[in-house]
């Protein structure tokens, strides 16, 4: 039994999109995980195939309607989590990638209009994730993030050279920069360091920069890191 993503939407034709090319769309190819899309408008009851209405309470925007996501839900719902995209859900993480990856699949629920009625969200148990702070036109895009992300780390996907840089960022650190010929170029030239064939200098260059690199561009990454860090030397 292969990974699945069942995938709900009012715009299938977005899928699989990017994710049919590269590493994806090999494994995607191989078996090793399937994608079904299903057009959330083909539940709609009505003539004019209404998937939403007006919002309680009033204001701007259309919400969609709880029947019509709980038919849709219901058409693919088995043990896997299901997700709700949305800018007010809690921020996707790599922690999130490796749990999804390592579960039975997913089922992703891309809102558009002004939002979902939440009482679907609530009966159906839906997980609410956002991929960052600014609003996209609707969830499909951060649906292809949230799979490119976890399609990358099943069993298969990625050479063993991948997942060693993917446990490089499990250490909560940015990765170092890299380089590669030729070793001068336009009159700037490699750090000298990595010519030197001294193994334990390379690997204390690159821990260096990506702690320098870290505590410059993500203050918030670089606090959490030295917090474990404290927290493991105050253990031992
Ligand atoms: Cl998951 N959906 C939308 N519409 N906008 C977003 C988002 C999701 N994450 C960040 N912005």
């Amino acid at each position: 039994m292969s990974w699945r993503a069942s995938v709900l939407s009012l715009f299938p034709d977005m899928f699989p999109g990017p994710l049919g090319q590269s590493l994806a769309g090999r494994a995607l190819e191989n078996g090793v995980w399937s994608l079904d899309v299903t057009n959330i408008r083909d539940f709609a009851h009505d003539r004019h195939r209404t998937v939403d209405d007006t919002p309680f309470g009033g204001g701007a925007g259309m919400v969609l309607r709880p029947d019509i996501v709980d038919a849709a839900v219901a058409a693919v719902a088995d043990d896997r989590p299901v997700v709700c995209l949305t800018p007010r859900g809690r921020p996707f993480s790599q922690d999130d990638a490796r749990r999804f990856a390592a579960g039975p699949g997913i089922v992703l629920l891309c809102g558009r209009y002004e939002g979902i009625d939440q009482r679907v969200i609530e009966a159906r148990q839906m997980q609410e994730i956002s991929i960052g702070d600014y609003v996209l036109s609707g969830g499909e895009l951060a649906a292809l993030v949230l799979l490119d992300a976890i399609v990358r780390l099943l069993p298969g996907v990625m050479g063993a050279a991948d997942s060693a840089v993917e446990e490089s960022f499990g250490n909560g650190l940015l990765e170092y920069p890299h380089y590669t010929r030729p070793a001068e170029w336009q009159g700037r030239s490699v750090p000298e360091v990595l010519l030197s064939g001294h193994h334990g200098a390379v690997a204390a260059w690159r821990q260096a920069e990506a702690e320098r690199i870290t505590r410059e561009r993500r203050p918030d990454l670089w606090a959490a890191a030295a917090s474990r860090h404290h927290a493991v030397t105050a253990a031992s």
